[in-house]
This record gives C-alpha cells, structure tokens and sequence, in this order.
C-alpha cells in the first residue's frame, strides 16, 4: 500500500465521510485512493478558496473535521483565505496538501525558494502546521491533527506532504484507531451552583466557542432552568451563537454593536456566566462596558481571566453537568420584570426596523430590507441561512429572523467575501432534507462564483438570494460617510447573475420588484432544485440598526 492509500484508510477509519478539494499532481495518490473508497465522497470544488469554506462548515456542523485536500503550492495557498477564517471562527479542519518532494531543488514546481515554504505559510493560521518527513511519521501526524483540531478552543492544522513520501510504500501493519474525543468534563462544584443560584441578576453569555461545541440547546435550557437571560457574542455579520429570535430568554447580541436588550440585562447583571468567549477578543472586550462584573467563565482552557472562577473542560459535556446539577435543586427566582424588560425592548427594536423597511416596501430597484421580510416568509423553520460580507449582512442581522439553533452561519469576524456560497454547499450537504438558502452581494458572488457549477453537479437544491447593486455597497457606504461625496472603486458593471446561472444548466430568474421576487422565492420553494433569484437591489438606504444597537468604541472599528 502506497502512502496515498494510507492516508485515505486513516482518514476513512477515523469516520471521514466527506472530503472537499481539488487534485493536482502533487496529492494525485490521495485521489487514486479515493476513487477506490464508497463510504468517502469527494465533493470537487473550482477555487480551493471555496473548497476551503466548505470544510470550515462541514466542521462547525458536522463537529467532526472538514477535510480539505489541495495539491501543492499554488492549490494550497489559494485556499489561506478561508483556513485562516476557520481559525477565526473556531472551526474543526484538516488542512492536507501534497508538497514539494523532501530533497527539491531551489524551484520545485509549485514551490518557492525553499521547501518548508508551504507549512511556514500557514503556521500563522492554523492551531499546528507540519511537512512529513518520514513515512513512519504519517499515522502519528493524522491522529495529532484530529485530536489538535477537535480539542479545546478547535481549530484548522495543516498537513504538507511532499509528493516523494505520498508515492512511497508503507511497511508493516496500520495501526491508527480513532482518537478519543477531547471530552473533559469541568469541575462544577458546590461553591459555583451556589453562586450562580445566588446571585440577584445573572445573565448567560455565549461566545462563538459554544457554537462550535454545538451547546446551543444545552443553554436555551440552561436559561430555562435558571430563568436567565441569554446573551450571544456577535460580530458586524450577526449572532454567532444562532438562537431563535424570540425564544423568551433570548435578549440579543452584545460586540462591536450591542442590542439594548442584551446591553439592558449586561448593565444590571450581577453575575454573569460565559460560555465559550475568547478572552483576547471582542467577546471579553464587551465585558467591561459599562463596569466590570464578576463573572463565572465556562471555557475550552485557562485563560486565566481575573474577574471571576474558570471551568475548564468541553463546553457541551460541562453545561450538560452543571444542567444535572441544577435540575436536583429548586429553581431559581427570576427577575420576572427584567425579563418582561427584555421582550419589551426586543419588540421595539424589531418595530422601530419593520417600519423602516415597510416604508420603503415598493421601492425600485429594491430596498435590500424587502428582500429580508421575503426570506422571512418563505423560509421553513428549520432552515439555513448562509450570509457574505457586505450590505446584505448588515440587513439580515438586523431584519432576518432566525427560527432554529444554528439556523444561520456567517464568516465569524474574519468577514472574508465569497462565504456564503460554498457555506450553502457544506450545508446542504450536511443536511439534505434542510432547505439551505444563501444570500449573497453581487461582489461577494464575483469572488466565489466559480462553484456555481457545483450545486448542479451534486444537485443540491439551495436558493441563491444575490442582492444585485453593481456595487460594493458596504465600501460605497463608508466612503459616503468619510470621502466627502467622492468615490473611488465602489462600481461594479450591472451583470446578469440569472443568465450565468442559466448558462451553468441551474435556473436563474431576474426580478425587480416585489410581486415578482415573492413570486420568485415561491417557484424556488416548489422546484426543488438549484435556483439563483438575482435581485436588483438599491445599495443607498442606511442600515437601521446603526442608529439602534448601542455602540462599542473601543471595538467597533478595526477590533470589532
Ligand atoms: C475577501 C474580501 N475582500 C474585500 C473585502 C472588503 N469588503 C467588505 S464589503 C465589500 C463589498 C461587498 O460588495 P457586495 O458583495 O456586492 O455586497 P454589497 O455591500 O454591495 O451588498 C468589500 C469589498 C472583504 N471583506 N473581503
Ligand atoms: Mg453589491
């Protein structure tokens, strides 16, 4: 057996059902292996970038690594981009890419001036970056990459393998069981149920973290059972822990932006327990606004955080505990008017946002707003919404209503264009019988439309939602605020996404207005198949939620 055969029998025995890439051939004996395996299936992208973002989600849904396999060199560093955006969200990922071969000569093709180019790239953006040396050294290096990846705060980790190693032969038996899962469970003592039964206004803070530990249920009961209002960290592209919007504990996102509810119920708590929040981040630097409050951290590692006790352990195992604990013991007395507060404020702002947009309701091209209140009405409960970077972010976060745990997926702070697509892929993959939705700007689709011939080929029914404004709106905006009335690189030519949907064998349709986009998203809904609505869409109205979320200084621009 060739070392290709190895990786792809390692690969398979650790549970590996899904791989995304693109071959070349520096990692072709991985492909040979794979066109020989069922129970994998290899899902071939057309911009390693993409590949890149499809296994980031496949690992943030699935909890169990994306694969993602390039060939060398030019393959690998096309995909950066999204491995260092798995990084910033959190996200399980293994990283493998053939490699120059061990002893190159100064310019290999597909390599630079020295061989550990490669894995010296992507050190900076992934939790462990390694080039095999030796063949003995392939099943060692697999099972500490699964074990990194899945372990404590997750993460991507990259794996070069230089093409003389992949083509040589393994000797002796293979021995690579399935690493055991990373599932210490926090100490949760007396002294901490006590405080937390004790203290007057508690508040639950959940960072990204506990989205990727897949604990979204586990703190909606949480909440249940101590009658405690749910805050979630979120960035400029929405909630990164997704909860439904009118869960009655739910009081709304604190980060750059803070709702005035969850900034409400910060304000007053006296105590406030953490899940999962990045204590170099935006998520621990909400914290401190307005006061600093004792807090009680549930957390992947010591952070060594100074205002309150840590729990270390695997966030989903020790909520489930302390969730064991509290359930033995008599409820906690709510603080029924701050609760009551927090429907309040949610309803307002929701109003105060409805009326912004119907005010506008029949406007040409379309006020991006309608576009969200059409999602909203045509989307089932249970489904997906994958977002990009741009205009249309801003008006999903702020107008979109997500009915279901993990019912929307955003870029998660790294906010890199071109995600919403291949997020829609790994999603429908994931879960087939869903409905998957992507909305995207028209720039964002530019830099990502190179896998629109993907969701034919794997007949994955998602709807493509493009809010079509030949601009770079979100850039457009900035500009208008800070340039005085100039413009510079803000213009894109008006193309025809439907038509190149078309073209591609999927079902594009072109609307304008209202009737016709309701009309649209219904013959979407009905075909069951891939299906781009290109919308023309205005890009001048500014977002309400800026002059509603309270704003955070300190980590708006540029930490925000
Ligand atoms: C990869 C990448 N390049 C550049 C940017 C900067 N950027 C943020 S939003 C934006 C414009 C987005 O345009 P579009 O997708 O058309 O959405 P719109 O704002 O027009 O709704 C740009 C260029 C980015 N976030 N990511
Ligand atoms: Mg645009």
């Amino acid at each position: 057996m060739n070392c290709g055969e190895v990786i792809v029998e390692i690969l398979s025995r650790f549970g590996c059902r899904c791989v995304f890439g693109i071959p070349g051939v520096h990692n072709l004996e991985i492909y040979r292996a794979l066109s020989n395996r069922s129970e994998i299936r290899h899902i071939l992208a057309k911009h390693e970038g993409n590949a890149g973002v499809m296994a980031d989600v496949y690992g943030r849904l699935t909890g169990e690594p994306g694969l993602l396999l390039t060939t060398a060199g030019p393959g690998a560093t096309n995909c950066l981009t999204a491995v260092a955006q798995s990084y910033a969200a959190a996200s399980p990922l293994i990283h493998i890419s053939g490699d120059v071969p061990t002893q190159a000569c100064r310019w290999p093709l597909h390599g630079l001036s020295y061989e550990d180019f490669q894995v010296d790239t992507f050190k900076p953006v992934t939790k462990w970056a390694t080039r095999i040396k030796n063949v003995a050294d392939i099943v060692p290096t697999f099972i500490k990459a699964y074990e990194i990846s899945t372990s404590g705060r997750m993460g991507p980790v990259h794996i070069s393998i230089p093409i003389d190693i992949l083509h040589s032969e393994y000797e002796g038996e293979l021995q690579a069981p399935k690493p055991e899962r990373w599932r210490v469970v926090g100490m949760v003592d007396d002294e901490i149920v006590h405080r937390i039964l004790s203290a007057k206004r508690l508040v639950v803070y959940a960072g990204k973290e506990a989205s990727r530990y897949q604990c979204e249920e586990e703190l909606l009961e949480l909440c249940d059972v101590l009658r405690a209002p749910l805050i979630v960290f979120a960035r400029r592209e929405g909630d990164e822990v997704a909860v439904p919007h009118d869960h009655p504990f739910y009081a709304g996102f604190v980060g750059g932006y803070s709702h005035p509810a969850a900034y409400h119920a910060l304000n007053l708590a006296d105590l406030i327990l953490t899940v999962g929040i990045n204590p170099k981040g935006v998520e621990a630097e909400c914290l401190r606004l307005p006061h600093r409050v004792e807090c009680i951290h549930i957390a992947t590692e010591d952070h060594g955080f100074s205002n309150g006790k840590t729990i270390v352990g695997n966030l989903k195992e020790t909520l489930k505990l302390l969730l064991e604990r509290l359930r033995a013991l008599p409820r906690r007395e709510a603080d029924n008017l701050l609760l009551k507060q927090i429907q309040q404020i949610k309803r307002e702002v929701y109003e105060k946002i409805e009326r912004d947009i119907e005010m506008h309701l029949n406007n040409k091209p379309l006020h991006p707003g309608a576009v969200v209140k059409i999602l909203n009405s045509t989307m089932e409960k249970d489904s997906i919404l994958t977002v990009d970077t741009g205009l249309s972010t801003f008006w999903i976060r702020d107008a979109y209503k997500i009915w279901c745990v993990r019912g929307v997926l955003c870029s998660s702070g790294y906010a890199a264009m071109g995600f919403s697509l291949p997020a829609a892929i790994a999603a429908k993959i994931v879960y087939p019988e869903r409905s998957v939705f992507a909305a995207t700007g028209d720039g964002g689709l530019l830099m990502s439309y190179s896998d629109l011939p993907t969701l034919i080929e794997n007949n994955l029914n998602i709807v493509l939602v493009v809010f079509n404004d030949s601009k770079y709106g979100q850039v457009w905006q900035h500009q208008k605020e800070r340039f005085g009335g100039k413009f510079i690189a803000t213009d894109l030519q008006p193309t025809d996404f439907a038509a190149i949907f078309n073209a591609f064998g999927g079902i594009g349709i072109r609307v304008e207005t209202l009737e016709e986009a309701k009309k649209a998203f219904a013959e979407a809904n009905s075909l069951k198949k891939p299906v781009l609505i290109d919308i023309k869409t205005d890009f001048r109205y500014n977002v309400p939620g800026l002059n509603i979320y309270i704003r955070n200084p300190k980590v708006e621009l540029g930490r925000g």
